[in-house]
């Protein structure tokens, strides 16, 4: 039998390519942990977990996540059959309550482990990829319309991206509607806007938004009221033609399963961290298809090693009607993963090496990580 040996867990602050300006917060770095787990037969896997803006987005934290890992999860897994990834996500689920993205970090490596070990990937484990590349969407949120215009103007003269996300909800509604006007008439129709409001509106605000936005010609809007209010979210869902989606609603299977049987939502953002795991997250997938509701492949902004996973598992999905916004590692100064997944046609290609098919540059995690020495803070990290 080969065991779980060791579980290490890493914070990494890495700095943002600019202002990335939320409802609730500006993120200038992004946090995550990685997680790295040894076996006892020489194998090793990576994972990943990821929170927005420290508390701002959600109850956890990465020093939170890093608290569950090293206090609750590893003491309970050492030892344990490193095979049996469903029994050791029940463990976890039984152990520790909450704390969705510290037991993804887990799960994801030992699923990276896991693969590793039989000579296969992630996507082999979940039914086998029936996509080599998935659409990706990026998120504009400067906090200006005039550098968002010029920055999705960039992104369509690469080729990388034509969906956009704008991140709105820390204005008044009406400045935020001027600001959405702006951007999709620059776009016309060579690209898609989308909105999140990250929860921030009332009810009586959500209407005159979200028509307004319909108006507009926007797309989507994404968790435009608290997740305590699914009454809200409903009441958009069938009052409006526009796509509403649940996002910070959706904490797993359980509540994607409240949200199908109020026909709360339109479309998932289904995240490998919120949803617990990469198994947790295919349920929460399995859902919405037989609800009939559509899927999209949400971010919780993982830098390459999460991001790596998502893909993994997203591949495996019939169909992404909403595609992916998995643009995490795009939005950091720096790419942790030894080799960088690969952005181009609006798209990222299903890495199909061992694994999760990468894995990270331990020199950068050297360097970003939060405990790393003083003589790396002395040459200016940040
Ligand atoms: C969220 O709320 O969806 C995803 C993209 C982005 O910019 O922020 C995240 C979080
Ligand atoms: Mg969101």
């Amino acid at each position: 039998m080969t065991t779980i040996d060791h579980i290490e867990s890493i914070i990494i602050d890495v700095p943002t390519v600019r202002g990335h300006v939320l409802s609730m917060t500006t993120m200038m770095t992004q946090s995550v942990v990685l997680v790295h787990v040894r076996f006892s037969d020489g194998s090793e896997g990576w994972g990943e977990g990821a929170s927005i803006g420290g508390l701002s987005y959600g109850p956890e934290s990465v020093e939170s996540i890093k608290l569950a890992v090293d206090s609750y999860i590893a003491p309970m897994l050492l030892g344990k059959d490193a095979d049996r990834i469903a029994a050791a996500s029940g463990l976890m689920a039984r152990a520790v309550k909450g704390n969705h993205a510290a037991r993804a970090a887990v799960e994801t490596a030992l699923w990276d482990g896991l693969a590793r070990r039989l000579g296969t990937s992630v996507a082999q484990l979940f039914g086998g990829r029936i996509h080599e590349r998935l659409p990706v969407a990026w998120t504009l949120a400067s906090g200006n319309s005039d550098t968002d215009i010029a920055e999705a103007e960039q992104m369509l003269s690469e080729r990388r991206h034509r969906d956009f996300k704008l991140k709105i909800g820390e204005r008044k509604v009406k400045d935020d509607l001027a600001h959405v006007a702006s951007i999709a008439r620059a776009v016309g129709d060579r690209g898609t806007i989308r909105v999140d409001v990250n929860q921030a509106w009332s009810l009586t605000e959500a209407r005159y938004g979200v028509k307004g936005l319909q108006e507009i010609g926007c797309v989507l809007v994404e968790q435009p009221v608290p997740r305590e209010r699914l009454d809200g979210l409903r009441a958009l869902t069938q009052g409006y033609e526009i796509a509403i989606m649940a996002d910070e609603v959706l904490q797993g299977p359980a509540d994607a399963m409240r949200v199908a049987c109020e026909r709360a939502a339109d479309v998932f953002a289904v995240k490998v961290c919120q949803s617990g795991g990469l198994l947790p997250a295919a349920e929460v997938i399995a859902i919405a298809r037989a609800a009939g509701i559509g899927l999209y492949g949400g971010t919780m902004l993982e830098s390459g090693l999460g991001t790596a996973a998502a893909v993994q598992l997203f591949s495996t999905v019939p169909e992404l009607a909403w595609g992916t916004e998995l643009f995490g590692p795009l939005l950091l100064t720096e790419e942790i993963l030894a080799e960088p997944l690969d952005y181009r046609d609006f798209s990222v290609a299903v890495p199909t090496g061992p694994g999760i098919g990468t894995m990270p540059d331990p020199d950068k995690v050297k360097f970003y990580r939060r405990d790393r020495s003083d003589s790396l803070r002395a040459v200016g990290a940040p």
